[in-house]
């Protein structure tokens, strides 16, 4: 399988209960490398820019005010097939949903904070990578 790179966030349920290291572990655990990072506070801007693909849902609000509630991590992960294996990772979107030894099942609270956040597709992958980081941010 090819060497893909994707985009991770730890969001701020988790960022605020002290989680990002705990959640780096497991993304880390699982063979995915951190080749970029940082840590944000994103603006309502920002973050209806993020999800903008999600902007006509009835949650769209309440994921804005949910996502510039505190600080979140954005990181780029590199690995064997990383996309899928990050998703696999993170578990189902509905915590009540995720299998055992997750993210999600692990650490998140409820469907709205659920800790991680994950690129779905080799093109929303290069999308959401492009949206934070620069090209000189990312070390392989
Ligand atoms: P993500 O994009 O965050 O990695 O999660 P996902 O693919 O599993 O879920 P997606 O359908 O893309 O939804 C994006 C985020 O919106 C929030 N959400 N809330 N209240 C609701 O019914 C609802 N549905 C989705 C979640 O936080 C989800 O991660
Ligand atoms: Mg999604």
């Amino acid at each position: 399988m090819a060497i893909e790179r994707t985009f991770s966030m730890i969001k701020p349920d988790a960022t605020q209960r002290n989680l990002t290291g705990k959640i780096t572990a497991k993304l880390e655990e699982a063979g995915l490398r951190v080749v970029a990072s940082k840590r944000v506070w994103m603006s309502r801007q920002q973050a209806e820019g993020f999800y903008a693909v999600h902007k006509d849902r009835p949650f769209f609000g309440e994921l804005v005010e949910t996502m510039t509630a505190g600080p979140t991590v954005v990181q780029v992960l590199e690995g064997e097939g990383a996309i899928l294996k990050n998703r696999e990772v993170m578990g189902a979107t509905n915590p009540a949903n995720a299998d055992a030894g997750t993210i999600r099942k692990e650490f998140a609270l409820s469907i709205g904070e659920n800790s991680v956040h994950g690129s779905d597709a080799p093109e929303t992958a290069a999308q959401e990578i492009a949206y934070w980081f620069s090209g000189i941010e990312l070390v392989g």
